[in-house]
Order: C-alpha cells, then sequence, then structure tokens
C-alpha cells in the first residue's frame, strides 16, 4: 500500500472523453492538461491547486482551487472539490473529483504514483459546458525539484566543486577526523605516512570519541568550512546563508514571475521524501524523523535558540561551538535535506536509478564526479549541492555570533586576525585552543596561507592518488582479516546522527 503522503508535492493532469466509440487518434479524447499540486495536512485534509503553468506567470492566470480530503485505504481514495479563482476567467466553476491511488509493482524499475478516477461538472459554465458530464482522469507524481535544477549554483562553482579534488578532499577531510577514534594503531600510522591525519602529526584532532568538543577539533570545522564558504562566495555573490532554518513552503506559487522551473520547489529549500535504507532500520527511522514538522519545532529551533543565545556562547569556547553545532543541527541539517541518492551513470538504462544505500566508500568510479551526484548525506557530494552553501553559511554566522557575545563578556580577550584569507581569532587556549585549524595535506615547501591558490585551499595537496589511498586506508578491512570483510561493502561517510 501506497503512503499517502506522497501526496504532497506537484503532479501531471490529465483528463479525457469518456468515448464509446473507437476514436483511432486518442488526441479525440483530450479535454485537458494540467499542472495539479497538493498539500496534505495532517488530519487527511488536501489542499491546492490545478491550472495550467506559464513559462513566468503575470500574476492574473486562472487555476482552480483545491479542497478535498483522503482516506486512507487499499487503494486510498482521494476526493476533492476545485473552484475557480473568483476575479478569473474560472469565476464560478466548480469540478468535484474522486480518485484512487494505482497499486505498486514490486519489482517496477522506476516507479511513479498515479492517481486515476473521475472529475464531474457541477455547475454549468459558458455556453459548451453543461452541468452533470462525466470525465475520466488520471495525475502522475513529479519527480522532486531538486534545488540544483529550481535554483542552480553558478556554473564556476559547480565546475570547481564536482571537482576531483574538491570531492576527495572534502570527504576525505571529514573522515579522516570522523573515523580516527577508531581507527587501529596499524591505519593511523599508514595515515600518518600518507600525511592525512587529522592536524599535527602526533597531536591529532579527532572529531568524534572522548574530547572531540575540548580537542580543538570544532575549530577546524568552523575554519574549514569558512574558507569554503569564501572562496564560493568570491565565485557566486548570490550564494546566501538562512537567516534561520527554513519552514517548508507550498510548492508551487502563482505569483508574478514565478518561473515555471522553480515549480515543486519554488524557494529552493523544499526538501524530498524520505527512503527506506536497505538493512538499516535507523537511518531510515532519522531519515522520516528528520523531515516532520513537529522535529523542526522541537530539535531544530530549540538547537538554534541555543547556539544564537549570547549568554550560552559568552560561556563555550570556539571548539565546543564547532564541535557542537557540527554533530547536532548542521549533520540534521544535511539529512532533513537529502534526497534519495541515484545513480548518475551515463548509460541511460542505468541513469536515474535510486541507490537508497548510496555509494560506496571505497567506490572510486569517475561517474560519481557527475555535477548532478550533489547528495547531501555524504560528504563526497554535499557541497555540490546549493542547499549546502545556505546551510554553511548559517553555521558560519554563528562564528560571528560567538565573537560579538565574547566581546560583551570579555571586552578584549579575544582579538581578530586574518588567516587563509578569513577572519579568525586568537585568544588564551579556554577561548581560541588552535593557533591553525586543521585543512588537510599541506604543502611543505610553500608559503604558508595566502589563499591564493586557484583550488581556494591555498597551498593544500590535493592529490588524488594520494587522497584516494588515504580512503582505502581508512575504510578498507584490516589487512589479514577475513576474506569475507575484505569484501564487504562499507557505506561513504554519511552525516551521523548525534543529540548532544
Ligand atoms: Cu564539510
Amino acid at each position: 500500500m501506497r503512503d499517502v503522503s506522497i501526496l504532497n508535492g506537484v503532479w501531471i493532469y490529465r483528463s479525457f472523453l469518456n468515448s464509446a466509440d473507437m476514436v483511432g487518434d486518442f488526441r479525440k479524447l483530450a479535454v485537458w492538461e494540467a499542472e495539479l499540486s497538493f498539500g496534505l495536512a495532517d488530519d487527511g485534509r488536501l489542499y491546492g491547486f490545478l491550472g495550467e503553468r506559464p513559462e513566468e506567470a503575470i500574476g492574473n492566470e486562472p487555476y482552480l482551487t483545491i479542497d478535498g480530503r483522503v482516506q486512507e485505504g487499499d487503494p486510498s481514495r482521494v476526493s476533492w472539490r476545485a473552484k475557480g479563482k473568483p476575479g478569473s476567467t474560472f469565476e464560478g466553476w466548480i469540478y468535484d473529483y474522486v480518485g484512487y491511488l494505482s497499486p505498486e509493482w514490486a519489482d517496477a524499475t522506476r516507479p511513479r504514483a498515479v492517481i486515476s478516477g473521475t472529475v464531474t461538472r457541477t455547475v454549468a459554465h459558458g455556453n459548451n459546458a453543461p452541468a452533470g458530464a462525466v470525465f475520466s482522469f488520471y495525475a502522475v507524481k513529479k519527480d522532486f525539484r531538486e534545488p540544483r535544477l529550481s535554483h542552480p549554483l553558478a556554473k564556476p562553482v559547480i565546475d570547481l566543486m564536482a571537482s576531483a579534488e574538491h570531492r576527495y578532499h572534502h570527504a576525505l577531510w571529514h573522515a579522516s577526523r570522523d573515523e580516527w577514534a577508531f581507527l587501529s594503531a596499524k591505519k593511523r600510522a599508514a595515515l600518518q605516512a600518507l600525511g592525512w591525519q587529522p592536524g599535527p602529526l602526533g597531536a591529532e584532532r579527532a572529531s568524534l570519541g572522548v574530547g572531540r568538543v575540548t580537542n580543538g577539533s570544532g575549530e577546524d570545522f568552523l575554519y574549514m568550512h569558512r574558507r569554503m564558504v569564501h572562496h564560493v562566495r568570491g565565485l557566486d555573490p548570490s550564494v546566501r546563508s538562512w537567516p534561520s532554518v527554513p519552514s517548508p513552503k507550498f510548492p508551487v506559487s502563482f505569483a508574478a514571475g514565478t518561473k515555471a522551473s522553480t515549480s515543486g520547489n519554488v524557494d529552493g529549500n523544499a526538501f524530498a521524501d524520505p527512503w527506506i535504507v536497505p538493512g538499516d532500520p535507523d537511518q531510515t527511522n532519522w531519515l522520516v524523523e528528520v523531515r516532520k514538522t513537529s522535529t523542526l519545532y522541537s530539535k531544530f529551533a530549540a538547537w538554534e535558540a541555543l547556539y544564537t543565545d549570547p549568554r550560552y556562547l559568552a560561556s563555550i569556547s570556539l571548539a565546543e561551538l564547532g564541535s557542537r553545532i557540527e554533530f547536532t543541527i548542521h549533520n540534521w541539517m544535511h539529512m532533513r535535506w537529502a534526497s534519495l541518492p541515484r545513480d548518475p551513470n551515463p548509460d541511460p538504462d542505468r541513469h536515474g536509478l535510486p541507490i537508497p544505500e548510496g555509494r560506496q566508500a571505497l567506490d572510486f568510479d569517475p561517474k560519481w564526479l557527475s555535477p548532478e551526484y550533489d547528495f547531501l548525506g555524504e560528504t563526497f557530494s554535499s557541497h555540490v549541492n546549493p542547499i549546502f552553501w545556505r546551510l554553511h553559511g548559517w553555521v558560519d554566522d554563528r562564528i560571528e555570533d560567538w565573537s560579538r557575545a565574547q566581546e560583551v563578556a570579555r571586552p578584549g580577550a579575544i582579538t581578530r586576525k586574518t588567516l587563509g584569507g578569513v577572519q579568525w581569532f586568537e585568544a588564551d587556549k579556554q577561548w581560541v585552543l588552535v593557533e591553525e585549524p586543521w585543512e588537510g595535506l599541506k604543502d611543505v615547501h610553500g608559503a604558508g596561507h595566502g589563499g591564493h591558490g586557484a583550488s581556494g585551499h591555498g597551498d593544500l595537496l590535493l592529490d588524488i592518488p594520494t587522497m584516494q589511498q588515504a580512503l582505502t586506508v581508512i575504510f578498507d578491512a584490516e589487512p589479514g582479516a577475513n576474506a569475507l570483510a575484505v569484501n564487504s561493502k562499507v557505506k561513504a561517510n554519511w552525516f551521523k546522527r548525534l543529540e548532544d
């Protein structure tokens, strides 16, 4: 049975004459093709719109408004009344609809939700539209309108962020610090030999495990991403922070200037349905929970209030701020906005097929470099997604909140400096722990921080074979482990669920 939450979103609606004769040409049966959009309230009420979508709305397009309800069942029944917009050419129109959600085929490779049913004209309009006429209709659910399609980043940003250098750097930087606390001595030594230990040799800063809040790894998190945000804003000044965690909006708008390309994702902040991660009920449940509006208020709003509270910010170090934000609201935002990963394989038979368990950590196939692989749930791809930059803009703005709160609480204790082309901080070890935050392997012959490199990482060494080797050290089975373990799949570096 289909979950009725699939009703939320945008559908293509088509209606037909109920001809009892052979017509040959099906076009003779066509009545109307239009865009149907639904929002579903918790109590089963449906609301939305039915109308033709112009390339760009001028603001006076006619449409029908929908008021209906859903009865869950097998199949689930959907019924609604549609009324013409007052003051438009549809004024006075009333149509009633009853439809059913079509069954799912278990082995379907590209399933699509469909509502099929019947519609009647309840009130006559014009000369040729008598009351009581009955038509058949079906509506096909559209794919989620990804933000890369509704609100794309500038081309230079996409080209750079989707490059192998930036993908492997971001994936490895996160993986090194996330996994360090759990690696064997042998693996740590191998990572050190490659220069990809998280932080200075022998004084590594793991982002997870005991001591994560006080070891400075949170400063690494804030600084590395501040540099990324700074770099991307230089290439695309339209990249903006979320002023606060956005609430869901209705998926379509008829306001003047609305472009058809944004239909289904009007503000670019919409998110897709959750999905089932095979063999991982915890992750599956989290994907559902993190999308709930109740979670927006119980978790996101509470974290946001905490991380913008000057009294709290004045009481913690920069490292603690970074570490707490990273593993609470930051990771939860990534997973709320993540869409089901799909195969970017250029082969049309495989392209777009769901990969619900995601890329494997050691799958280095070049197909994953495709700009459309912008899965927000893993570090190899998240920074290719437009949402990443709004989300990390929000995180970055918390650094300034912290700095202001510190200045009020203890004027002059924290001083500013420029580091790697961005604003950074100096203070005694209680408030700023690390002199130079860790960004990855650097060129020892380089002239230190300049922020001048074409990669935006100054003198970072972004050698792909070395980074692939380092990822292999982290994610491959221990040498000597049994053959089964060696061949087992390891999910890529997904953002993890922590709550404090
Ligand atoms: Cu990151």
